[in-house]
């Protein structure tokens, strides 16, 4: 009724240690089950009938996990099913959050293994059973399918996938505006989103806040064209609650490939010289020379300094709208054109704010 251990196939796939422990427990478990005199079932029964083929870690002490189960009597009659609810059921391991047999039932279980753990009664309801479902005395047999499972220490695991032939002189960094492709997916496969949808790629700014915490993580130090694999825990993503299209407390599993990579401009800057600005700055930008700038004077004036290589204008906006909130930002009165009075460079506002505050 109880097979030891895992099916012989997935036995060459664990590493030795592992094995051990798994023939100690099969056969302990196994000659206290089987007692001639069929005796009370001591300890829990642990049957990892699917393990899956990569299994970089295992369900410790402190782990927060995901998973499914049947909840079947020993005559094979249901009592609880997660699947029931469409729902995981979600808790803590090893903290006292469900019976102790489950506690015990789930550790060293990997991500997507199904088990069958089977609980004697002094691990789960005891005696006296629980509510007018659980009967005193019953064994319970629980078919778990672990979904996923994190730490809330865990940081995002990346992994290079592939990187471009070509050396990499400059990889990602902070402030940096990055275009990138993506796929997620929930860790047991289920996809989620991917950036193909739209027909191209994803942008954002590094550290701005715009995308989850994880994936900004994930998408620095990276070079143009290199391809990664992150896997992002609830607590970098999008927490306990979830958001569309997303369980509550799901660890999310990205491929992301960077497409291009520009410095981004300090927070606050709409456009920057690469050295110094012009001397008389007014005097370029006023082209009939009467002492006024309208947007058009204005307009013509940045996309020649850009067009020169004297400066850039922020990357990931269209430019007529950032040098129309650059024109904004200078006709301080607000009739449309700008005077020698009203222009300031945003460096040296910024050196007089603090002048002020100081
Ligand atoms: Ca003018
Ligand atoms: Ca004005």
């Amino acid at each position: 009724m109880f097979p030891a251990g895992p099916p012989s196939h997935s036995l060459l796939r664990l590493p030795l240690l592992q094995l051990l422990l798994l023939v100690v427990q099969a056969v302990g478990r196994g000659l206290g089950r089987a007692s001639p005199a069929g005796g009370p079932l001591e300890d829990v029964v642990i049957e990892r009938y699917h393990i899956p083929r990569a299994c970089p870690r295992e369900v410790q002490m402190g782990d927060f996990v995901r998973y499914h189960y049947n909840g079947t009597f020993e005559d094979g009659k249901k009592f609880d099913s997660s699947y029931s609810r469409n729902h995981t059921y979600n808790t803590y391991i090893g903290q006292g959050y469900i019976i102790p047999g489950m506690d015990q039932g789930l550790q060293g279980a990997c991500m997507g293994e199904r088990r069958r753990i089977t609980i004697p009664p002094h691990l789960a309801y005891g005696e006296n059973g629980t509510g007018d479902k659980i009967p005193g005395s019953a064994v319970l047999i629980f078919n778990v399918h672990v979904i996923d499972f994190h730490n809330p220490a865990d940081v995002v695991e990346i992994r290079t996938l592939s990187r471009p032939s070509e050396t990499c002189n400059e990889t990602t960094k902070l402030g940096d505006f990055v275009r990138y492709h993506y796929n997620c997916s929930l860790l047991d496969g289920t996809q989620l989103f991917t950036s193909h949808d739209y027909g191209a790629p994803q942008e954002a700014t590094l550290g701005a806040n715009k995308v989850i915490e994880g994936l900004d993580t994930g998408l620095q130090g990276m070079c143009v064209g290199e391809r990664r694999q992150l896997i992002v825990p609830p607590h970098l993503a999008h927490g306990e609650s979830g958001a569309r299209g997303v369980p509550g407390s799901a660890v999310l599993l990205f491929e992301v490939e960077l497409v291009s990579r520009e410095d981004g401009l300090p927070t606050g800057y709409l456009f920057v010289w690469h050295k110094d600005p012009p001397a008389n700055l007014f005097e370029d930008m006023d082209l009939n020379k009467d002492g006024e700038v309208p947007p058009e004077e204005f307009s013509t004036f940045i996309k020649a300094q850009v067009s020169e290589g004297k400066g850039r204008l922020m990357p990931g906006q269209d430019p007529e709208k950032t040098i129309g909130d650059m024109f904004q930002n200078q006709d301080r009165n607000q009739d449309g054109k700008i005077t020698v009075d009203e222009l300031k460079l945003k460096s040296d506002e910024d050196e007089e704010r603090v002048h002020e505050e100081l």
